[in-house]
């Protein structure tokens, strides 16, 4: 029987918390993924669910990943390319989809459609679960779990039969182990049994009177024994009573308190990820060490290390009386329509929590759950989409000053470009490198199965926004200097495969398609999705070429590509306005299929681009309303995130709110009428549905786009804009630690009455910068390493 928590119970987590204690906390066990407590280093992770009776933790480690390399191209599909270029060039859209259908797809099962777990495409998979069954426990009251994001550390508390227990657990980065410490109020109270399982491909043995072993080899889809193999270990480390083991669990009994320490390996060899030769070894080594340390000395090590990224950047927003409640009920009653700026902050805030839980320098990047999966075959095999959500999952980065955790993202972009230069010459016989809509650690740059989805040409385009924009961000030209190679050669594939368009005399990309929307030709509700030049391929290309030809004039390398690139540039076709005023997906004003489309890919330009703002192309900015106004303000969970961006670079921070409350909106189950209604779950995890983590990432960037948004950088004059989408439901907060283009850090950002108060801003290096807020605009020049405050209105102070 469950009892409400008692707030007495409540209190006891908040010893020594600032008033906004930033915890998720739930008041019930977990009974799904949805209402688990996330936690990780990076690289491992866990989800806590928190039960009574039975505890599960799911266990994951990043390598693990079933499949292995494959061949998916298909060798000279370029020869195909002409006929379906005049196609398309004829206006025979349903035709030349066919022949891309039949010629210009990946070649094998690809990635088996989203379920390629026993393919060699392989998914990201849980490396299975440790279970604590406890023995009487089953009545029990003043339940209370929470993560506290100021911490990185899980909590779990109840009652039960007079003796109040507690669950505390964190993933070290230092350690490179999960910690759980079980205490209880009264000596000899903790009794329980230690199982560990997965759902396949799994052996479990206890390998010591307190330690267990699971192993196994993950499907290479090949069925040969090409698989990650994995070794994971769990000791469990009683004060008082007992442990002893039966075969393949432990058994606890009448112990004070234990300690539980969880270490995985895996042997995957890819960019990113350790490099281990044998993961089970490599697992008992990690426990060797793990076990030295004190609990409670490294449970500080632990907070050091994660607050290390954490308390670079602050939220402050308004609490209620709902800042109170636990999560489940706080979006309940946002979405209801109460008042809980609080709640915004608590998910700005978890979302970079979980960017710093999932993604570390040297690890493989956080994919479509981050690092947490329970299942084996995972919801799109938990990859890398590229037409949107690996890049979404690191819009947080730079300006939540974030700026190393960009980099396993990098590493990704990097892993490509061999593979992607095969994938070049087989469908374009072009110089350069390509990568389509999906990847995996075992560099997937074919296009995907279908060409509705899968012939999407820019995505790699998209993924070199990444590494120029972290060049605008810092100013490293020692990155840049490594990374110039990879953005030339997408550069170069895109100048090999650009066709000129004889009607209108413009470049554009052939074949391709507006990610994933559809449309119909007048006469026929067939839905068609294959083109040449959609706006989003070529606002991508335009960042690029332009990205490029300057990064090539820094570095002082390739003066003629840079003349090219530059000449090209200006035939690119253009962003267009169409006659019912909005900005046009394609070429041609065709019908959209699907008005409401989640995909909004062409104002790619307005937000994470830079070709549409309200300030410099003021009519595209008009149409780019319109468009958003037309897709509407519902839609999955990324998507929702994606049009808050959207709405903060219009300058409508009011209308970024509904999105945001939108997103807010507790999870509901998928119906035929509504499949993919985006919202949150109970743990505070973006649904798509199903959960997604990209949704979680995009809202905490869009949060920051609403509070400041920066545009130039090196090379180019910056300009800050402060507060340039404050919601009216902000009617006060602070901001500190958010970082711009340019290098520059708004160490801190204060407003009153929805009104500016403060603002304090220090530059790296010595240069001009444009400080706007409102109407009012300073231009000043700062040296490196200086500040200046401003007051209202901008009034230096
Ligand atoms: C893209 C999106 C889907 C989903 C999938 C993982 O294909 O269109 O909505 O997010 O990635």
């Amino acid at each position: 029987m469950i009892r409400p928590t008692s707030l007495l119970a409540a209190s006891l987590f908040s010893l020594g918390a600032p008033a906004a204690a930033r915890v998720i906390w739930l008041d019930t066990p977990g009974t799904a993924l949805t209402e688990s407590t996330p936690i990780g280093n990076g690289r491992l992770g866990a989800l806590i669910y928190g039960g009574v009776g039975s505890e599960r933790i799911v266990l994951n480690e990043e390598g693990m990943w079933s499949g292995s390399p494959q061949d998916a191209d298909r060798e000279n599909a370029h020869e195909n390319l002409p006929k379906i270029r005049q196609l398309l060039l004829e206006g025979k859209n349903a035709e030349a989809e066919e022949l891309v259908n039949q010629t210009f797809t990946a070649a094998g099962a690809g990635s088996g459609l989203g379920t390629g777990a026993d393919d060699p495409y392989g998914a990201y998979q849980t490396a299975g679960s440790l279970w604590l069954d406890f023995k009487g426990q089953d009545d029990f009251s003043d339940y209370r779990r929470e993560l506290d994001l100021d911490t990185a550390v899980a909590h779990v508390q109840y009652t039960a039969g007079g003796v109040t227990y507690q669950r505390e657990a964190f993933v070290s980065a230092p350690d490179q182990a999960m910690v759980m410490h079980l205490t209880a109020s009264e000596p000899g109270a903790l009794s329980f049994d230690v199982r560990l399982d997965r759902q396949e491909r799994s052996e479990t043995v206890a390998v010591a009177r307190n330690e267990l072993e699971m192993f196994g080899q993950l499907n290479d889809g090949y069925q040969t024994d090409k698989g990650v193999r994995y070794g994971i270990r769990v000791r469990v480390v009683p004060t008082g009573g007992t442990v002893t083991s039966s075969g393949n669990s432990l058994t606890v009994t009448d112990a004070d308190s234990v300690l539980i320490y969880y270490t995985a390996a895996t042997d995957i060899k890819t960019f990113g990820g350790r490099k281990v030769d044998d993961a089970r070894k490599q697992a008992q080594r990690d426990l060797a060490k793990a076990v030295r340390t004190s609990f409670e000395r490294q449970k500080q090590e632990h907070i050091a290390d994660y607050q290390r990224y954490f308390e670079r950047c602050q939220l402050v927003l308004p609490e209620t009386a709902s800042s109170k409640l636990p999560t489940p009920e706080r979006l309940k009653a946002f979405a209801a329509g109460g008042e809980d700026p609080d709640l915004a902050a608590l998910l700005f805030d978890f979302g970079r929590y979980l960017l710093i839980s999932s993604s570390r320098p040297g690890t493989l990047p956080a994919n479509l759950q981050g690092i947490w999966a329970e299942k084996i075959q995972t919801a799109w095999n938990s990859d890398w989409h590229t037409n949107i959500n690996v890049q979404m999952n690191y819009w947080p980065a730079e300006v939540t000053n974030l700026s190393e955790l960009h980099h396993p993202m990098f590493e990704l972009i990097e892993s490509l470009v061999e593979p992607g230069q095969k994938t070049a010459q087989a469908y374009y016989d072009a110089r350069g490198w390509v990568s389509f809509l999906l990847s995996n650690p075992w560099g997937f740059t074919s296009p995907g199965e279908s060409a509705s989805w899968g012939s999407t040409v820019s995505c790699s385009a998209w993924l070199c926004q990444h590494l120029w924009d972290h060049y605008l961000y810092t100013g490293d030209q020692k990155f840049l200097r490594e990374v110039y190679p990879i953005l030339k050669g997408s550069a170069l594939f895109y100048l090999d495969m650009l066709i000129e368009d004889p009607e209108s005399g413009w470049l554009v990309t052939a074949p391709s398609n507006s990610p994933e929307n559809a449309f119909v030709l007048p006469g026929s509700d067939k839905p068609l999705h294959v083109v040449m030049g959609p706006t989003a391929d070529m606002q991508l290309l335009r960042y690029l070429f332009a990205a490029t030809a300057e990064a090539g004039e820094i570095l002082g390398q390739d003066a003629e590509l840079q003349r090219e690139l530059r000449e090209k540039w200006t035939r690119l076709a253009p962003t267009r306005i169409g006659r019912d005023g909005r900005v046009m997906e394609w070429l041609e004003p065709y019908q959209e299929y699907d008005p409401q489309h989640r995909h909004i890919a062409h104002l790619w330009g307005l937000y994470p681009g830079d070709e549409i703002h309200p300030a410099t192309t003021p009519e595209l900015a008009l149409a780019a309303r319109k468009t958003l106004d037309m897709r509407g303000d519902g839609s999955t969970g990324w998507s929702l995130a994606f049009k808050m961006g959207m709405w903060a670079r219009l300058g409508d921070g009011d209308r970024a709110h509904v999105l945001l409350r939108n997103q807010l909106t507790p999870a509901r189950p998928r119906t035929k009428d509504e499949p993919w209604r985006g919202g949150t779950y109970p743990n505070l995890f973006d649904a798509h549905p199903p959960f997604q983590i990209d949704g979680n990432f995009g809202a905490t960037a869009a949060i920051a786009e609403m509070l400041m948004q920066s545009t130039g950088g090196f090379g180019e004059i910056t300009t800050i804009y402060l507060l340039p989408a404050l919601p009216g439901a902000w009617s006060h907060g602070s901001v500190k630690g958010l970082r711009s283009r340019g290098g520059y850090e708004v160490t801190e950002l204060a407003w009153e009455r929805g009104q500016l108060t403060s603002a304090v801003i220090r530059a790296r290096e010595t240069g001009p910068v444009v400080i706007r807020y409102g109407d009012n605009v300073q231009r000043i020049i700062l040296k490196a390493g200086e500040t200046i405050k401003f007051g209202k209105d901008l009034q230096q102070r």
